[in-house]
This record gives structure tokens, sequence and C-alpha cells, in this order.
């Protein structure tokens, strides 16, 4: 029986695929996006199982999206695990997959590690955590018994090697194919060709996009803007926008032609869904965006910039208490 993954290619997508990877070592694994998820799926062959790991639903192409995982479904097994909230109006049953794991809070590694590993005895748990601490999921039973299986430390460092080599390594499908593929023989981060290197690089473009931020960052009202951050993370520049400025919410853009990419982070424990309000604002402007609830981005057209900032600016006005449990 043929598998194919279809995996995110950021830690969390990858250490979800290695996961699964470990259970069907023969699996192939391609890396895709919410809106190229359906052409993707069109692709895959009769006869094969396909698991989709830390794939968002896209709203703009759920129909689509649905139309292919049913076909697939009536002839063949279609694994979904995904931690992204749904589209509005989505219930899971909606989700045709022969089998959905869908948790929020939760990554998407650590699903794949409950469904493929199983195993409580298996050292793949670290993999599961590196994919949790990789997308700021570690608020879970699982997280917290692993952190105290091994060293906290040790695990951290490990996650945080992978974590920076896969940010410097951004379109790189090369090498995140192979640290996936290192990962799901068991091989820690520190054992992987070259992981340091780019780790090391990407951090210290890191503190430049830090020291970057302190220089270009503009307060309005509640929220810390970034414009058209030449290079590195846009969601690294909005995190350290507000922890700059001291606003609830960061926020960075990057021009592309006549489109304009922009990330959104808010403080930890801020009780503001960015997702939804990222959802509503461009389902009423223009073009599109959601994500999750403390780390959510859009692509807009450019001329609705200074509208889209506005309309956010004023839905963010209002602050309501920080909940202390949050952490993201
Ligand atoms: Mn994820």
């Amino acid at each position: 029986m043929a598998v194919k993954i279809l995996a995110h290619g950021d830690t969390d997508g990858i250490c979800a695929a290695a996961l699964a990877r470990a259970r069907f070592p023969e699996a192939e694994v391609w890396f895709a996006r919410p809106v190229s998820l359906p052409k993707y799926l069109g692709k895959v062959e009769p006869g094969t199982t396909v698991i989709i790991c830390d794939i968002a639903i896209s709203e703009t192409q759920k129909e689509d999206l649905f139309g292919r995982i049913r076909e697939l479904a009536q002839r063949d097994e279609v694994i979904y695990l995904d931690h992204h909230p749904l589209p509005p109006g989505t219930l899971r049953r909606d989700v045709p997959a022969t089998q959905f794991a869908h948790e929020i809070g939760v990554s998407t590694s650590e699903l794949a590690f409950r469904i493929f590993i199983q195993d409580p005895n298996s050292d793949l748990d670290r993999v599961a955590l590196w994919g949790a601490i990789g997308d700021y999921c570690e608020e879970t039973d699982f997280v917290r018994d692993g952190l105290s299986k091994y060293n906290r430390r040790t695990i951290y460092m490990e996650a945080g090697l992978l974590s920076q080599a896969l940010g410097d390594a951004t379109g790189d499908y090369h090498y995140k194919r192979d640290v996936m593929f290192k990962l799901s023989q068991g091989a820690p981060p520190t054992e992987i060709p070259e992981i340091v290197d780019r780790a090391v690089r990407a951090t210290k473009r890191e503190w430049e996009v830090y020291e970057y931020v302190k220089k270009h960052v503009v307060r309005k009202g509640n929220l810390a803007i970034v414009y058209d951050l030449p290079s590195g993370s846009l969601g690294k520049a909005a995190m350290h926008a507000l922890g700059v400025a001291g606003t609830d919410v960061g926020l960075c853009t990057r021009r592309d032609e006549d489109e304009i990419d922009v990330s959104v982070r808010r403080r930890a424990g801020v009780n503001i869904d960015l997702n939804e309000m990222l959802r509503h604002i461009t389902a009423r402007l223009g073009g599109s965006g959601g994500g999750h609830e403390g780390a959510a981005g859009a692509t807009i057209p450019a001329t609705i910039l200074d509208v889209f900032l506005d309309t956010l600016k004023k839905e963010i006005a209002p602050v309501i208490g920080r909940e202390p449990g949050l952490k993201r």
C-alpha cells in the first residue's frame, strides 16, 4: 500500500511528518500549504493512503478541498491531522476524511505521536516535543511529562536548533526533507548535518531584525507596526514590535508587488483572537487571512493597507483583561 504524507513545511509540520513516516517508512513526503493542498490531492494516485499533517483548511479552498478528500476517501484512507481553527461554520464532521484528528492548543506533532506511534516507551516522543515547542504548543500534559522525562534544557536546546535551522531553510525543501528523514529515524537535531551553522545564522539574523524593529517600530494605539521589513521573519518582527512598543498586538508588513503580506502577533495572555479578527477583516475588505488565535497572518491588496490597519486598530482598541493561563 503506497502512502503519501502531505505536510506543512514548518517545524511542527516536519516533526508530524517524521512521526507518520516512522510508522510508514516507505511513504513519500510532500510539503504543501493550505491554498495548494487541493492541487496536491489531485495528483494522488488510486490505492494510496494519504496523511495530511498541520495544513489548515483554507476558507477559500474549502469546497474544492472537501471535494477532493471525499473522492479519495471513497476508495482509500485519508488521515487528516491538524490543530488550526476550522473555517467559520465548519464542523469536524464536515471534513470528509476517513480519520480527522483535530485539537486546538495541541501541536500536530503530538497528535501524530498519539495516532502513529502510540508506544509510550518510544523515544520518538522527543520528536513530538520538538514539534510542539516549535509551534508554542507546550501547555499539554504530554509536553509537561516529556520535559521531565528527559531534561527540559536539553529538549529546548534541540528544539531551538531545529526551529531556528528550519527558519533558515524557508523554501529549501531538499533540506527540509533531509531533516524530516533523520528525525523519522530517531536522530536528534544535534546529529543532523548543517543544523548548528544554519541555526546560528538564523539566530544572528533574528537579532538584526530585532535591532531593525527597535529603530522602525511605529505605535498606533494598541497596535505596534513595522512597515516593509526588508528581510527576515515577519512573525518574529511582529512579536518584537509589540514587545518593544509595549502594545498588546504587533504587526509587520512586507510588500510584494500589488500585495502586502502581514503577520500579526499578540502579547502572551491577551484575550484577542487574531485568527478570527483577520478572517473577518479580510472577508470584509479583501485579501485572505487567518491562522491561530495568538499568531495569524494575511495577504491583502496594497491599496487597502491603510483601511486595514485602521480597522484592526479599532478592533483591538478596548483592551480586555489578560487571562493568566493563556501563553500565546
Ligand atoms: Mn502546527
